[in-house]
């Protein structure tokens, strides 16, 4: 018997616009299954030094997609990560990234425990809409949109969107 296909979504975006909150219930919608790179990495010491400047450890990027390649062959997989430029392309079939507005996110990410030129940067990342540029340049921008996530009502919207367009992918492809 033949597998169903399902697609292969990235949540992008600067840390705190919520990719976590939205990549879990939408698993739990969809029944797809959801990574975190970060827990990822934490749990298989995917790390290949430590940044002094940040205090966390840098990413091994090639263990991780060495560790990940058969599971996004096989499909249904929500990958959630700061950054999108370190996976293969062919990986997914859509990029969503997420937007915040400044000022929520600096709250968001006081309350995480982040100071000083860590929560500058973060919250400049995301004036600048760095991830958002990365995502155009390392996918075809057809695949690559915008989410606003600053509500609950938000969320909820998120959420009926890329519900619709799983199942809508699903149907075209089986
Ligand atoms: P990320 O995984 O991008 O770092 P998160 O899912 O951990 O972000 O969310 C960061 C915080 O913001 C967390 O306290 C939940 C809250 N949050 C997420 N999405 C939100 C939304 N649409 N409206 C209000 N708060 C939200």
């Amino acid at each position: 018997m033949k597998m169903k296909k399902l697609p292969n979504i990235l949540l992008t975006g600067t840390p705190g616009v919520g990719k976590t909150t939205l990549g879990k219930e939408l698993a739990q919608r969809t029944g797809l299954t959801y990574i975190n790179i970060g827990d990822l990495a934490k749990e298989g010491e995917l790390y290949d030094g430590y940044d002094e400047e940040y205090q966390c450890p840098i990413l091994d990027e090639d263990r991780v997609v060495d560790e990940l390649d058969e599971k996004m062959e096989e499909g249904g997989m929500i990958v959630d990560y700061h950054g999108c430029d370190l996976f293969p392309e062919r990986w997914f079939h859509i990029v969503f990234v997420l937007r915040t507005d400044n000022t929520q996110l600096y709250t968001r990410l006081e309350s995480r425990g982040y100071n000083g030129k860590k929560l500058q940067d973060n919250v400049q990342c995301e004036i600048f809409q760095t991830i958002y540029e990365e995502a155009m340049e390392a996918y075809s921008e057809e695949i690559v949109h915008q989410l606003p996530s600053n509500t609950p009502e938000d969320l909820e919207r998120n959420l009926e969107q890329v519900v619709q367009w799983t199942e809508q992918w699903t149907k075209d492809h089986n």
